[in-house]
């Protein structure tokens, strides 16, 4: 009984010590236009899941896109690199999440565009359907997640 408690204990904040941390371990660095609204807010959505946000106000996206690999056609506003993962657009923080967990073999994660009702691209209760996208330099791509 009495080690029941303990070991219930010790799990408990065993998830406490390991929830936060995960999201802490890396850093996001983010590559944005200095003009980019949608992009601070997303920044802001980040930060609120625990990530720790570098950003970087850049005037030559395009060169940042093409040097991580991200696909003309899945290409959107900002551009981050998280641990070895390179991260395209309003990306949730829970499927970023999601892949640093999974150590998936990818290039990243990509929300094309700026779809309406991803995090940062709030307008009203509208909710436009997307998809987020793992592509890696080969061309694969896998639909994880869809909204
Ligand atoms: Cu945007």
């Amino acid at each position: 009984m009495m080690r029941t408690v303990i070991a219930a204990i010790f799990a408990t904040s065993l998830w406490l010590v390991t929830a936060p941390a995960l999201a802490g371990d890396e850093t996001v660095v983010v590559y944005k236009s200095p003009t980019c609204g949608c992009c601070v807010k997303w920044v802001d959505h980040m930060r609120d899941n625990g990530f720790e946000v570098d950003v970087h106000d850049v005037d030559d996206l395009a060169a940042i896109k093409a040097e991580h690999h991200v696909p003309g056609d899945l290409q959107s506003c900002h551009t981050a690199i998280v641990g070895d993962y390179v991260i395209e657009g309003h990306v949730p923080a829970a499927d970023i999440l999601a892949l640093l967990e999974s150590k998936a073999e990818t290039t990243g994660l990509a929300v094309p565009g700026m779809p309406i009702g991803s995090p940062g691209m709030e307008y009203g209760n509208r909710q436009d359907p997307y998809a987020v996208i793992s592509f890696d330099k080969d061309g694969k791509r896998t639909v994880v997640n869809q909204y």
